[in-house]
């Protein structure tokens, strides 16, 4: 079947890399890419549109003009943002998702991604290897919407039988687009800081382990989920996914096999501290692999040497 997507919050951090390889795969022309402003650069052969994701009547009319058959909804706020405009954060990621999922049902799409995040854990969710049931109770704003949409996805493909698909992402390191208000974006921060200043202050403490996963291994994975085959989905509210787990004096560690004399300090940010100790240290992703053959390929050491050499090109 002729592959027809649609990229809702595209311009941001995962958006722009997945769109990339999106176009490469099934052609510029059938991945149309919309976000709430022009992207900073665009070739003449992409298809954008200037696209609120709130905006039911415009996006019926997206939906009508290209039938899609797979749709991605990435517009959200952020965990750190979040917590700063809590009532926004919850209308964009609540109703973004509704209309999706409604407009998904009304024009028979084949299949929807929606991204959930280790934010939909809670304080009192396994710390080490948390699985894939358990204790769920998130405690910041960001982490509420994405366990209420969890649940939303599940409804959606339990009521409607709509093939709604979705990964509990880990914070995602990358160099192409920098990340958008959360509280995993300090172990971006640093590969930048340590290319131009040599330095870098950590606002998150020096025991925040948090799992994360370079961009690359996160567009495999969603593309991989989006194609595995319907019957081997087991899992209708949202996948964990792993890859490594890190604490900033550990990233830094790394960092310092290039960059010898590369010095980490802290300046904690008590709000985004709280938000870190909130989430699990690490990820037990036994259903993904098993479910739909997931493997990382990305650890520390490999993901640090090609930030690296990618950032210091666009010094
Ligand atoms: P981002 O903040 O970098 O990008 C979000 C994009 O959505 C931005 O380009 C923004 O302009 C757009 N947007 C905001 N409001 C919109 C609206 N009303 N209509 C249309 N577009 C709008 O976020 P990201 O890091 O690319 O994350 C994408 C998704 O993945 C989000 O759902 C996020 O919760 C999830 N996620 C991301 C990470 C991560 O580390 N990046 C981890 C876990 C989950
Ligand atoms: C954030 O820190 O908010 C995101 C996430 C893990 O969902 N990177």
């Amino acid at each position: 079947m002729k592959e027809r997507i649609i990229i809702l919050g595209a311009n941001g951090q995962i958006g722009t890399e997945l769109a990339i390889t999106l176009r490469n795969k099934y052609g510029a022309e059938n991945v149309i890419t919309t976000d709430l402003n022009e992207p900073k650069n665009k070739n003449q052969n992409e298809v954008f549109y200037v696209q609120d994701i709130l905006d039911k009547s415009s996006l019926r009319a997206l939906f009508e003009q290209y039938k899609p058959t797979q749709v991605y909804a990435l517009a959200a706020m952020l965990s750190a943002t979040a917590e700063k405009y809590p009532k926004k954060a919850w209308d964009l990621n609540m109703e973004g998702l509704f209309n999706v999922l409604d407009l998904a049902v009304e024009f028979g799409v084949s299949r929807v991604f929606w991204p959930s995040s280790i934010a939909a854990f809670g304080p009192n969710s396994s710390k080490v290897n948390c699985p894939q049931y358990g204790v769920m109770d998130p405690n910041t704003i960001y982490g509420i919407s994405k366990q209420a949409g969890e649940r939303y996805c599940e409804y959606y493909y339990n009521k409607h039988n709509l093939d709604v698909r979705s990964i509990r992402y880990p914070g995602i390191i990358s160099w192409k687009t920098v990340p958008g208000g959360g509280t995993t974006d300090y172990a971006v921060e640093i590969y930048f800081e340590a290319l131009k200043s040599k330095s870098y202050a950590s606002f998150l403490d020096e025991n925040s382990a948090l799992p994360m996963m370079y961009m690359p291994d996160a567009v495999r994975a969603t593309i991989e989920l989006m194609e595995a085959p319907k019957e081997n989905i087991s899992i209708r509210s949202s996948y964990n996914l792993a890859a490594m787990t890190f604490t900033p004096e550990e990233v830094a560690e790394s960092i310092k096999k290039q960059i010898p004399d590369f010095e980490l300090s802290y300046a904690v940010d008590d709000v985004k501290q709280r938000i870190a100790d909130s989430w699990p240290q690490s990820i037990d992703d036994s259903f993904a692999r098993n479910d739909w053959g997931w493997k990382p390929e990305f650890d520390l050491d490999s993901m640090t040497k090609d930030m690296l050499e990618n950032i210091a090109k666009l010094l």
